[in-house]
């Protein structure tokens, strides 16, 4: 089979909505490579936007060692957030709008000015940080059993479910995010532990290649925009009536449940 950009992001948004799991992509289509696909990912994003959804902003994916190292892809990625995946804090997981959810704990940036690359280092990206918080990201895949290539999972929007961001909003200065702890309970059970260094050293590195990658497309990240720097630890299954909390040191804690 042949596919297009455009299949290709009509088929992703179509198991999506329809929560059907799907092949590999990249097992059918030699040409799929890192540009196809952030192309797929920027057409997907234009469909959204198309049925009236906004960029609120974006997500990066696979900087942490234990997420690539589960998911087998070793490189750090970025993907579109828009308003329709953003849950409340505490709000429930609507599970029947979802393929098979996982759960991951993340440290989110809102931003207070605009960030382009290309040379934008840790420090400097923290400075454009108004605020920082505690998050969870809902990942699903639309590919059977989480199984893709680097290609695959960046036309598909890097996996993107539902974001949930905690209400304890801190400023960044002060704060040590490498040493940010964060605890993963799974109804009432530790199962993940981390702190923020996990994610590329320090979650600011992580914000910096977001900004110094979507330089290379001619992405500037605006005002305002929030950034999820990736899940700290793997991720856990979300089930009906799990309860699942990211607990942060600073960052207060984020809740969510199956159901
Ligand atoms: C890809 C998405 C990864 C993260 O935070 O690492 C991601 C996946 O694991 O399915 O969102
Ligand atoms: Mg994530």
């Amino acid at each position: 089979m042949t596919w297009t950009v455009p299949m290709v992001a009509h088929t992703l948004l179509d198991a999506e909505n329809r929560r059907q799991d799907l092949g590999r992509f990249t097992d059918e289509w030699a040409e799929l490579d890192l540009d196809v696909a952030y192309q797929i990912q920027d057409e997907t994003l234009a469909r959204r936007i198309m049925r009236g959804e906004h960029i609120i902003g974006v997500k990066l994916g696979l900087t942490s060692r234990a997420k690539q190292q589960r998911m087998g892809v070793d490189a750090p990625l970025t993907a579109w957030l828009t308003d329709a995946m953003a849950l409340g804090s505490g709000a429930p997981v609507p599970l029947d709008s979802l393929i098979h959810p996982r759960v991951e704990p993340e440290i989110v940036f809102v931003l207070g000015r605009p960030l382009a690359g290309p040379g934008v280092t840790a420090t400097s990206a923290l400075a454009a940080v108004a605020a920082v918080h505690a998050g969870i990201e809902v990942i699903d895949s639309r590919y059977r059993d989480f199984r893709f290539r680097l290609a695959d999972v960046v036309a598909d929007n890097a996996s993107s479910g539902r974001v949930v961001a905690g209400s304890v909003a801190l400023p960044p200065q002060g704060l040590d995010l490498a040493l940010e702890p964060c605890v993963l309970h799974v109804n009432g059970e530790v199962v993940h532990t981390a702190t923020g260094a996990a994610v590329q050293g320090h979650p600011a590195e992580a914000l910096a290649l977001a900004a110094n990658t979507l330089a290379g497309r001619g992405i500037t990240m605006e005002e305002g925009w929030c950034v999820y720097t990736g899940g700290l630890t793997d991720a856990v299954p979300l089930a009906a009536g799990d309860q699942i909390v990211a607990e942060f040191g600073h960052l207060g804690s984020v809740t969510v449940t199956g159901e």
